[in-house]
């Protein structure tokens, strides 16, 4: 047995003393190194072998030997990846990094995926390319038209160089690309027309009644700056008015439906008699366009619930046709330690804000309506605590995060929950509502956004579910 001298050992190391058993294990690995040396040997044979069987093939079919394996990604809503190639046969690894079902359709070839679950993947060869643009786009209803199109790029073979960054980037030198994204953050906020959740005012009537009135049409809405979009919209706003009484308290909504289908309202989260869930055709007959229809009902429990569309929602609620109900008051965890901060006995948050989510429709990517840098500033003072009621009206989850300051979670769908919790970041499924507390202790502007990255930027700059808390220094003295 040879030891071999390693650049590393300590100088005067020796070889390790002879064991009685020495001879056997010694023997043992002679064995096993000899087995080692001819799996070496048989791996480098192979190696070899591969590698002539690869010059011949190379050697063989000349320029057409160009394969081009590309990695696609669909989402909401984007196809991103590698979208350029030299001529050549190209084969297309399709993923779904999105949270809803999406495909990859090639236009020109008519060639496309199976329709893919969240995180499905599907390869797609599609043959031997000759330069030209390819048009990819989802074709699941409203999926294109909501950004899900990209051109594919293919060049002459010798004049192609494979770009370092997205489609989305090229031509943009890095100072370019470092402006648009700083210019797009420091319009924030921006003034825009309109705005969603104002709070809206009932008639009382002679039995004390509290009816509300609403009349849904499209309207042109701001949704960011000079961006007008066709909104479907309760009362004017996206979101719709928003909506607030009391438990116990008796309530009629007048609904009259100009927009250019039928329509009804459902009460999401809220407790009514089934002839009033607004489902039609099963509970109601759907108010067609001009009709004036009265819901009625007790508000019975306390809620933090929605209003919208259920006949065409997915084009009426995603395009505007929600808003925020609230019956009652969800309470807060008074006096109670979670995770070792205690809620003060007494704490009066100094307000308590819807924040409503949409991903999709005319509205897109949103906060209370409205894409960044049109999205209103949450402003509070240094010291306060803060409320802020999450409703979920798109398509997909948006993880809500906030900087600096946990949420205390208190209440899911308005059900005030037993332990409640702190969190960061707060995943907010569509439908779902989840009630927060947080404690605004440091001054300064923190960001507050989705943390679907996709949702919040773009090559152009800073867009969507992004928002700041305006936390306002404590005046001295
Ligand atoms: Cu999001």
């Amino acid at each position: 047995m040879t030891v071999l001298d390693r650049p590393d050992a300590p100088a005067g190391a020796n070889p390790p003393p002879s064991r009685p058993d020495s001879d056997r294990s010694s023997l043992l690995g002679s064995v096993i190194l000899g087995a080692g040396a001819i799996a070496m040997l048989a791996m480098l044979l192979g190696l070899v072998a591969l590698a002539f069987v690869a010059l011949l093939h190379d050697g063989g079919s000349g320029e057409d030997a160009i394969v081009s394996d590309l990695d696609i990604s669909l989402s909401e809503f984007a196809i991103d990846g590698e979208l350029s190639a030299p001529a050549g046969e190209v084969v297309l690894n399709v993923v779904n990094s999105g949270a809803i079902e999406h495909n990859l359709q090639v236009r020109e070839l008519g060639l496309g995926s199976a329709n893919l679950m969240s995180r499905g993947v599907d390869t797609l060869a599609l043959g031997e390319l000759s330069p030209g643009t390819y048009e990819l786009f989802c074709s699941i209803a409203g999926h294109e038209s909501s950004g899900m199109l990209a051109d594919l790029v293919i060049t002459d073979a010798d004049e192609f160089a494979p770009a370092e960054l997205g489609d989305e980037h090229a031509g943009l030198t890095a100072e370019q690309m470092d402006q648009l994204m700083i210019d797009s953050m420091l319009a924030f906020p921006a003034e825009t027309e309109g705005l969603g959740n104002q709070i809206l005012e009932p008639e009382i009537l002679a039995d004390g009644t509290k009816k509300f009135t609403l009349t849904a049409e499209v309207i042109p809405w701001e949704v960011a700056p000079g961006e007008i979009v066709e909104a479907w919209a309760y009362n004017g706003q996206v979101p719709g008015p928003r909506i607030n009484v009391g438990v116990g308290d008796k309530v009629q909504v007048e609904f009259t439906n100009l927009t250019p289908m039928g329509s009804d309202i459902h009460w999401h989260g809220i407790h009514t008699p089934n002839d009033q869930d607004g489902v039609s055709p099963y509970t109601q007959d759907p108010v067609a366009t001009g009709e004036t229809y009265l819901y009625e009902f007790v508000a019975e429990d306390p809620a933090i619930g929605m209003y919208h569309a259920h006949l065409h929602s997915q084009t009426s609620v995603i395009n505007g046709m929600f808003a925020a109900f609230q019956i009652g008051e969800t309470p807060l965890p008074y006096g109670e330690t979670i995770s070792g901060v205690t809620i003060p006995e007494d704490v009066v948050p100094q307000f308590d804000k819807p924040l409503v989510l949409n991903d999709a429709g005319t509205i897109g990517l949103s906060l209370n309506g409205k894409s960044f840098p049109a999205t209103e500033p949450i402003v509070i003072d240094e010291g306060e605590w803060g409320v802020i009621h999450y409703y979920n009206e798109g398509l997909t989850a948006h993880p809500m995060h906030l900087h600096q300051f946990p949420q205390l979670v208190f209440a899911k769908d308005g059900i005030p929950l037993d332990n409640p919790y702190w969190a960061d970041t707060v995943n907010v499924a569509p439908g779902e509502r989840y009630s927060v507390l947080f404690h605004a202790e440091d001054p300064g502007t923190w960001v507050y956004h989705c943390h679907i990255l996709t949702h919040v930027e773009r090559a152009e700059g800073m867009f969507g579910m992004v928002t700041a808390l305006i936390v306002n220094p404590k005046e001295e003295g």
